[in-house]
C-alpha cells in the first residue's frame, strides 16, 4: 500500500471540503481532499441558492469572490404570500442594511474547484473504500482506493466534509455520538428553467394546496420549488403539471406573470432536520452536512457549512501556527451553538409555511395565526429577518 502524508486530510469535495481546503492551503497548511464522486458529478449538483454575508466573506477570503460579485444578485428583501396576499420582508430595513447574495451552489463549487486547481491543491476524485483509522490518537490516517491502488494518508487531523451519507460520521462509535432527527412528511420538487424569474426577489408561498418557492440563479434562469408528497417521483410530474400547480399556489397577480418553459433539471429532495453531537471525535472534525441537515426553507444548509468551516479554520490556524489548541477544543461547542439556532429557524419557517397532511384543525389554526402574526408584527418580522440574513459567527 502506498503511503503519503499531509497535515489535514479532508473527506469530501463539496462546499465544506473545498472551502476548508482553500483557506488552509492559502496559509501554508497542507491538505489532501479525497472525493467519492467524479469531478463532473460534483460540478453537476444544483442545491442551494442563497448566501449569507458570512459565507460571502468566507468565499472572498478563499479567493473566489470575483465571479460571485460579478454575477451574483444582492437581495435586500423577499416576499411571503399567503393565499392571495403579498407581504414583503424588508431585510435591509429590518436589519440595519443587511442583505443576502443569490448565487447558486453550483457556481460556488465551480469557483472553489477552479481556485484549488490554480493553487495546486491535491484532490483525488472517484475514490473508493474510504476508511478512517486511529481517530483517538494524534496520528490518525485514512485508507482508500485511488484508480485501483490502495492508498494510506497519514495526517494530524481529519475533516469529515462528506455530507449526510458519508463515511466520517459512521466512523464514530455509536456510544460516542448523539443524534437528533425530525423527518418531514413531504418533499420539495425543484426545477431549473431558462426563463426569467417571475419576480426580482424570492417569493415564499404559503397556500392551502401546499408550499411553493420562486427563486432564481440569474435574471434569465429560474429556480422553482413546490411542496410534494414525500414518496412522489419526478416521473409523476410533467413540466406542464409543475407549472400549473406552481401557478395555483401563487396569488393571481403573480401567477399571471409567470413565464414558463422546459425544465433542464428536475429533482425531489426529502426534508429533514438532523444534528449529530458533538462535532469532534479526537482527531476527526465533522463539518457541514456530515454533522447536520436542515430543511431548505430557511436557506441555511450551505450557510451552516460555511460557519462550521470558519470555526474549524480558526482552530487549525491557531494549532498549526501557535501550537494553541484552545479554539480547536471549542470547535464543537461554537459550531453547535450556531447550528441549533439555524435548525430552529429552518424548522420554524418550514412548519409555518407548509401544509402537514397529519395536522389536526387546531394545529392548522395555530400555524395560520403564527403566519398572520409574523406578517403583521414588526418585532416578529425583525426576528425573521435577522435569522434569514444570518446570525453572527
Ligand atoms: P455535500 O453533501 O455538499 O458534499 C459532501 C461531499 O462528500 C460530496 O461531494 C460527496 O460526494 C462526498 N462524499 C460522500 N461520501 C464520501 C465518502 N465516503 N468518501 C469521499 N467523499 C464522500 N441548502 C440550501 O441552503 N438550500 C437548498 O435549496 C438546498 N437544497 C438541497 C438539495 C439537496 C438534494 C441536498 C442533498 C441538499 C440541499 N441543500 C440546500 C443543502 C446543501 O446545500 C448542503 O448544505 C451543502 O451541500 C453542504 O455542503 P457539504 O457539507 O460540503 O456536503
Ligand atoms: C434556491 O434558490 O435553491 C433556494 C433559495 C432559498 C431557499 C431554498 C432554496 O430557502
Amino acid at each position: 500500500m502506498k503511503t503519503i502524508s499531509t497535515q489535514v486530510c479532508i473527506i469530501g469535495a463539496g462546499p465544506s471540503g473545498l472551502m476548508l481546503g482553500q483557506l488552509l492551503n492559502d496559509i501554508g497548511i497542507d491538505t489532501i481532499i479525497v472525493e467519492r464522486a467524479s469531478l463532473d458529478h460534483v460540478l453537476s449538483r444544483v442545491r442551494a441558492g442563497v448566501l449569507e454575508q458570512g459565507a460571502v466573506r468566507l468565499l472572498e477570503r478563499a479567493g473566489v469572490g470575483g465571479r460571485m460579485h460579478g454575477e451574483g444578485l444582492v437581495h435586500e428583501g423577499f416576499a411571503i404570500t399567503c393565499e392571495d396576499e403579498i407581504h414583503r420582508i424588508d431585510l435591509a430595513g429590518l436589519t440595519g442594511g443587511q442583505s443576502v447574495m443569490v448565487y447558486g451552489q453550483t457556481e460556488v463549487t465551480r469557483d472553489l474547484v477552479d481556485r484549488r486547481a490554480e493553487t495546486s491543491g491535491v484532490t483525488h476524485y472517484e475514490v473508493e473504500a474510504v476508511e478512517l483509522h486511529d481517530l483517538d490518537g494524534d496520528r490518525p490516517y485514512v485508507t482508500c482506493r485511488v484508480e485501483g491502488e490502495e492508498l494510506r494518508i497519514d495526517c494530524r487531523f481529519i475533516a469529515g466534509c462528506d455530507g449526510f451519507h458519508g463515511a466520517s460520521r459512521r466512523a464514530v462509535p455509536e456510544s460516542a455520538i448523539r443524534t437528533f432527527e425530525k423527518v418531514y412528511p413531504f418533499g420539495w420538487l425543484g426545477i431549473l428553467s431558462d426563463v426569467p424569474p417571475v419576480s426580482h426577489e424570492l417569493i415564499y408561498a404559503s397556500h392551502s394546496r401546499g408550499f411553493a418557492l420562486c427563486s432564481m440563479r440569474s435574471m434569465t434562469r429560474s429556480r422553482y420549488y413546490i411542496q410534494c408528497n414525500a414518496g412522489d417521483s419526478i416521473d409523476a410530474w410533467s413540466d406542464d403539471q409543475f407549472w400549473s400547480e406552481l401557478r395555483r399556489r401563487l396569488p393571481p397577480e403573480i401567477g399571471e406573470q409567470l413565464t414558463t418553459g422546459p425544465s433542464f433539471e428536475k429533482s425531489i429532495a426529502p426534508l429533514r432536520s438532523f444534528v449529530a453531537e458533538p462535532m469532534r471525535f479526537g482527531s476527526l472534525f465533522l463539518v457541514g452536512d456530515a454533522a447536520h441537515i436542515v430543511p431548505p426553507t430557511g436557506a441555511k444548509g450551505l450557510n451552516l457549512a460555511a460557519s462550521d468551516v470558519h470555526y474549524l479554520f480558526e482552530g487549525l490556524q491557531a494549532y498549526f501556527g501557535d501550537s494553541d489548541s484552545e479554539l480547536l477544543n471549542a470547535y464543537s461547542e461554537r459550531a453547535l451553538a450556531r447550528v441549533w439556532r439555524a435548525v430552529r429557524f429552518s424548522w420554524w419557517m418550514t412548519t409555518m409555511l407548509h401544509r402537514f397532511p397529519d395536522h389536526a384543525p387546531f394545529e392548522r389554526r395555530i400555524l395560520e395565526t403564527e403566519l398572520a402574526y409574523t406578517l403583521e408584527s414588526d418585532a416578529a418580522k425583525s426576528a425573521l429577518a435577522e435569522n434569514y440574513v444570518g446570525l453572527p459567527y
